[in-house]
């Protein structure tokens, strides 16, 4: 077992999957051999924090190639706007306003404060997807993000009155350089925000395909509040947020002289009484996660038994985690529809299921699809009226498989 890293502590294995492709890895051909790593997490009983014990190198996650686009999703297209509705809010009355977002992608959220005119600037590494940001008017520097290169930012453009990032935090692995960053970046007064899958939402639906190679960090308010401090911040709010099967957003303010809200003492009891503070509390999960795998595939295999097809729904980066370790391949599944144009005639890291376009789905008189995007279940079955009303049903597995 490792280290935390963190607080560089001995670190108490939690789950381990054995070996995985790359998440996002999906592949033009089906080739004679594919990179894996072990994937397994681990919990550190000094700072909480619940993280994989082996990391694959950032480039060979987050490159030219990155295939996950955000804007493919209209609710968290929404979702971001709000954001940006917010930060508005924040910065309004300042005078020139700076605002940095750490993993911008495609632009999903800057570009919105990006065309009322406010001094900005997102952090992404992957080229392709700051393409796809610049394009839609956002100023981007294709980067890493840590404290060479906050210092950096400070010289070129000055310090930041918000400092913000969704599903980016919880990717890098050296989170205390990205700390540090921001507390040279960010003003005295700023804010810090970033929202991320939350653990406890993990732990309850026992949602374990949120645990792939992108994922190094599985983030609570206990965690978090431990790596604030550690940094002299102080996490002082934590606002829920029903995406990504449950996220949290935590805000943090520069100086230890700030104080916890309630919600935040709140989430904090809550996730004690869970025992998340102890390697006890993960006791159960993988108990759980192996019934889930069992009782999908029990049930995927009598639907094929009685003569019917199957396909899936949202080449996810979460689902190769989910169809390597239940061992769910394309005997079973047909193929996987998805709207991302550089996902179509692809095939999946690991199982080598093909995917096709939603097109394709739209023509097939399939009668049963198993959710991989269910974290968007409410957009999807709202746009899937049609083939649920001749007949077409979707499989979901969290906390308990369901048809419907
Ligand atoms: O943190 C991360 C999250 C935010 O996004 C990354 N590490 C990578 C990625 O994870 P994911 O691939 O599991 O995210 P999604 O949003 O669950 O992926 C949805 C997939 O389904 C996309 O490929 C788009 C596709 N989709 C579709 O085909 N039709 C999505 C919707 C809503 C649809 O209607």
């Amino acid at each position: 077992m490792g280290k935390c890293k963190i607080c560089n502590k001995a670190a108490e294995r939690i789950v381990s999957f054995g070996k995985m492709p790359i998440a996002n890895g999906f592949l033009n051909r089906i080739p004679s051999d594919e990179f894996f790593y072990n994937l397994s997490v681990a919990f550190c009983p000094e700072c909480f924090m619940v993280q994989l014990d082996e990391t694959v190198k950032p480039d060979m996650l987050f490159n030219a190639d990155y295939q996950f686009i955000s804007s493919t999703s209209d609710a968290m297209a929404g979702h971001f706007e709000k954001i940006s509705a917010e930060i508005l809010e924040k910065i309004s009355g300042k005078s020139n306003p700076f605002v940095i977002e750490l993993g911008c992608n495609d632009g999903i959220m800057l570009r919105h404060i990006a065309a009322r005119g406010v001094k900005h600037l997102g952090i992404e590494p992957s080229g392709n997807v700051a393409s796809l940001a610049r394009n839609n008017g956002v100023k981007v520097l294709e980067s890493f993000f840590n404290e060479p290169v906050a210092s950096q930012i400070v010289r070129d453009y000055g310090q930041a009155d918000v400092i913000c990032g969704s599903n980016v935090f919880c990717h890098i692995e050296n989170i205390n350089s990205v700390f540090k960053g921001i507390g040279i970046l960010l003003k005295n007064d700023g804010v810090l925000f970033f929202e991320d899958p939350y653990l406890l939402s993990i732990i309850k639906k026992s949602a374990f395909d949120q645990i792939y190679d992108e994922h190094i960090y599985y983030f609570s308010g206990l965690s978090v509040s431990k790596l604030a401090r550690k940094h002299d911040m102080q996490l002082v709010d934590m606002h829920p947020q029903d995406v990504h099967g449950g996220s949290m957003r935590y805000y943090l303010k520069n100086s230890l002289s700030n104080t916890a809200n309630n919600k935040v003492g709140e989430f904090l009891s809550e996730e004690k009484a869970l025992n998340l503070d102890r390697l006890h509390g993960y006791s159960t999960f993988k108990d759980n996660v192996d019934k889930i795998c069992s009782d999908l595939r029990n049930t995927l295999s009598d639907i094929k038994r009685k003569g019917n097809r199957i396909v899936a729904y949202g080449a996810t980066s979460k689902s190769t985690t989910l169809l390597n370790y239940a061992k769910i391949g394309p005997e079973i599944i047909d193929y996987i529809c998805d709207i991302t144009p550089n996902k179509i005639n692809k095939y999946t890291p690991g199982m080598h299921i093909p995917i096709k376009s939603h097109e394709a789905f739209v023509k097939d008189t399939v009668l049963y699809a198993l959710l991989l995007a269910w974290n968007h279940k409410k957009e999807i079955l709202e746009k899937e009226k049609e083939y649920r009303r001749k007949g077409g049903k979707f499989i979901t597995y969290f906390p308990e498989v369901v048809i419907e």
